[in-house]
């Protein structure tokens, strides 16, 4: 068990354990039916990570084969704290301005080499496989990282809906545009719309996960509501935000991290502490909200998942596979 400090949880989010331990003793008691309900006026509420959670709930068991057990951010963090240059390139911006997107109504249109080419509405998208949670490892490629709580389920599900033919072999995703919306797009930072891709192996894999909510709660805005990408052992930017598109096909797409930085950032982007960004190493990364003195954590190969991912790519020489 890693120190408080270490793991991204508050001093003040942490309960103190004598309160934890009589809170214990108390809700023993009142499963006993010893203690009268209502009398039991000291018991405090202790401040948890989820506190300030808002929006539809969407309640979904844990999947605790691909979660991992480092406790999570607390949603302060997680829903402050991002990137989304679609709404600008400060870390507040996706927090304060992307409450204007409009999310209603919202498709998805799924095609390429498929059988049957589709365009889902979002409750059609939500029913498609059973609805789980996995707390995963968000690295970002600026050497920061998170544990996130996340809702939804592996993207295999809807690839095989759509019946992929032999021609499938990358999957494109593209996220949505709207200019009067988001003030970062006339920045002209990226091309837009923000287009990410995966090898076809890599979008099947279960670990790649179609995210709906945090926190067992809908996406907020920032988080890339209604629906994203989640793909736990590349660096944050291949989890694109608020999906539009997805497209199988023949050829690798260019992604807009290579069209904007081809020196920078490449199609494959696995998390990689050997590998350094040109302008700074991949070695280490701090954990948001672990505090000023915390030291920076050792970033794991493939971010932690390479039991589960490594031999996705046996054979290929990741320096330069970037
Ligand atoms: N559409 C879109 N998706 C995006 C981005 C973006 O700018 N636009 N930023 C990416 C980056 S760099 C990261 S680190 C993650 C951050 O996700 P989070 O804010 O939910 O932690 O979203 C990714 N998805
Ligand atoms: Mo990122």
């Amino acid at each position: 068990m890693r120190a408080p400090w270490e793991i991204g949880i508050r001093p003040s989010e942490i309960t103190p354990e004598p309160v934890w331990r009589s809170r214990r003793r108390w809700l023993r008691q009142a499963a006993l039916g010893t203690l009268a309900l209502g009398a039991g006026g000291g018991l405090a509420r202790a401040a948890g990570p989820a506190d300030g959670a808002e929006g539809p709930a969407l309640p979904a068991p844990r999947a605790a084969r691909w979660s991992t057990d480092e406790p999570p951010n607390v949603w302060r963090d997680i829903t402050t704290y991002n990137n989304f240059y679609e709404f600008g390139t400060g870390k507040g911006d996706p927090a304060e301005y992307a409450g204007r997107m409009r999310l209603e109504p919202w498709t998805v249109r799924i095609d390429g080499a498929v059988r049957k080419p589709l365009t889902l509405d979002l409750d059609a998208l939500r029913r498609l496989a059973p609805l789980e949670e996995r707390v995963y490892r968000l690295r970002c490629v600026e050497a920061w990282s998170m544990v996130i709580p996340w809702t939804g389920y592996s993207l295999f599900h809807l690839l095989r809906h759509v019946e992929p033919t032999a021609d499938a072999r990358y999957v494109v995703f593209t996220t949505a545009l709207q200019p009067e919306a988001m003030p970062g797009v006339s920045a002209g930072i990226l091309d837009w719309p923000y287009v990410e891709g995966l090898r076809m192996d890599e979008a099947m894999h279960p670990l790649a996960l179609l995210a709906f909510g945090v926190y067992g709660r809908a996406l907020p805005p920032q988080n890339g509501a209604p629906l994203r990408l989640v793909v736990p052992w590349k660096y944050g930017f291949k989890s694109a935000k608020s999906l539009v598109g997805i497209r199988l096909q023949a050829q690798p797409p260019v992604t807009s991290w290579m069209r904007a930085a081809p020196r920078e950032y490449g199609f494959y982007a696995n998390v990689n502490p050997a590998v350094p960004h040109p302008r700074w190493s991949q070695a280490t990364e701090r954990r948001i909200g672990a505090g000023f003195f915390a030291p920076r954590l050792p970033t794991q190969p493939f971010n932690g998942y390479a039991e589960a991912v490594a031999g996705l790519y046996a054979g290929m020489d990741l320096a330069r596979n970037f």
